[in-house]
């Protein structure tokens, strides 16, 4: 059994504690009709907490934990234990893997997916016994070299096949974990150069591929949603599921509105030149909202940095967005967040879960106080109030014409005077809350 965070307790909600607690996250408290736990529902990212060395471009690992390097199937229990110690002491609900994440390499499909389903044997005993449940796994179509070219848009065939069977592995031992989703970043889902690549191929295999994994899920009877996670670039120059809207077209396109949902990560939103807080009310507007990977970017940087969020008025934003569409259901607050590699210390994981923790709990908790108080939505139904009258719905129906319209804007003599859209005013009231 490892004892990689013995020396630390698990965190209790304390806002006066000398050490490690949680200053506002109290998951017994009740938001918004819920437990904050329920409303807030965080995971664990195995692969940045318990996988990531450190390393960057310029150097390699700077972390030295005790079950690296993860090439053993012992390695890999003992990264097990180390992990479900972490999420006892963070008092985590949930975690989310990859297959790469938790049983290394085999030289065979087969022997992949043999790993991976002992590992989940030892996952399916301590989810028994601590009660954490699974928010979602993934396959990594993206790490090995074999998917420089992507998975399912892959130029070789025989990509596209083992893409399927670590599909099939992956969302078969999430089922049997009883996940909430199951994920699917394209991770080298896109393009270098145009002048190797032929679009309209790698979209339509793309869109075969996502067919086929909704039609096993069907088949399988794993009752979780499936989720797409867009982000614009990086790893390749251009990736396909570039944002939330991008990503609505395609499902569009292949007929799976209905079928998928979206996984939104705050740095891949401002990669793509949007806030957070659009990606997800885009999502919801859109019918599409699943899920979130919260963390950070650096604004200035241009690569996805995956830091630990904490800046509350911006979650608050994130979390109103949430909200607003109703809450969760079966996604959560995935913690897609790495440690700065001077973060040596056991110490600095759990502490960065728990600043994060508290973070996202003021965030929500502003964001259930504004939508009581009716903060926004007051202003926000005055501004359209003048589409209240019969006239101006009946502009709408499907009986109306633009000429008819037409007539009666002129009939009327009317000259429209403009209204303040109050921006300040309304900042100045999120202000008030976060
Ligand atoms: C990559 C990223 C991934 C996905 C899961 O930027 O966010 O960790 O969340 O593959
Ligand atoms: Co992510």
């Amino acid at each position: 059994m490892s004892s990689y965070f013995s020396e630390i307790e698990p965190l209790k909600y304390d806002p006066d504690a000398e050490g490690l607690s949680f200053r506002h996250y109290d998951p017994e408290r009740q938001v918004a009709g819920k437990r904050l736990e329920d409303q807030l529902r965080f995971a664990v990212a195995y692969w940045h907490s318990l996988v990531w060395d450190g390393s960057d471009p310029f150097g390699g690992g700077t972390f030295q934990r005790p079950w690296f390097p993860h090439d053993t199937m012992e390695q890999a229990k003992a990264k097990a234990d180390a992990a479900f110690e972490m999420f006892r002491i963070l008092r985590a609900p949930f975690f989310a893997f990859h297959d790469h994440d938790v049983r290394p390499e085999g030289d065979s499909l087969q022997e992949n997916h043999r790993r991976l389903n002992e590992i989940a044997d030892v996952f399916e005993v301590k989810m028994a016994e601590t009660g954490t449940r699974l928010l979602w796994g993934t396959a990594n179509l993206f790490t090995h070299r074999r998917f420089m070219s992507g998975g399912a848009t892959n130029p070789d065939p025989d990509v596209f096949a083992w893409s399927a069977s670590s599909v099939r592995a992956c969302l078969e031992v999430t089922h049997r974990l009883g996940g909430e989703n199951y994920v699917l970043w394209g991770g080298r889902e896109g393009y270098e150069t145009l002048l190797n690549t032929d679009l309209n191929r790698e979209l339509e295999q793309m869109g075969r591929f996502l067919s086929m994994v909704v039609e096993h899920k069907h088949k399988i009877g794993f009752e979780g949603q499936i989720l797409i996670e867009p982000k614009p670039q990086e790893p390749t120059k251009h990736q396909y599921d570039y944002d939330v809207a991008t990503v609505y077209g395609f499902l569009k396109r292949f007929g799976l509105e209905n079928e998928v949902r979206l996984n939104i990560e705050q740095g891949h939103a401002i990669l793509a030149g949007h806030s957070f807080e659009h990606e997800i009310a885009l999502a919801q507007t859109l019918g599409v909202f699943g899920s979130i990977d919260m963390n950070r970017n650096d604004y200035q940087s241009g690569w996805d940095t995956d830091q630990f969020p904490n800046n509350v008025p911006e979650v608050a934003l994130a979390y109103y967005e949430i909200l607003r569409g109703g809450g969760f259901g079966r996604g959560g607050t995935n913690f897609d967040s790495k440690l700065r590699r001077q973060s040596l210390a056991p110490e600095d994981l759990i502490a960065a879960h728990a600043g994060a923790m508290d973070v996202c709990a003021q965030g929500l908790e502003a964001a259930a106080r504004m939508i009581a108080d009716d903060a926004l939505e007051g202003p926000r139904r005055d501004r359209y109030a003048g589409w209240e009258t019969e006239t101006a719905r009946g502009m709408l129906a499907p009986d109306a014409s633009l000429a008819d319209i037409a007539d009666r804007a002129e009939a009327s003599g009317i000259d429209p005077q403009p209204r303040s859209g109050r921006q300040e005013i309304l900042e100045n009231i999120v202000n008030r809350y976060v």
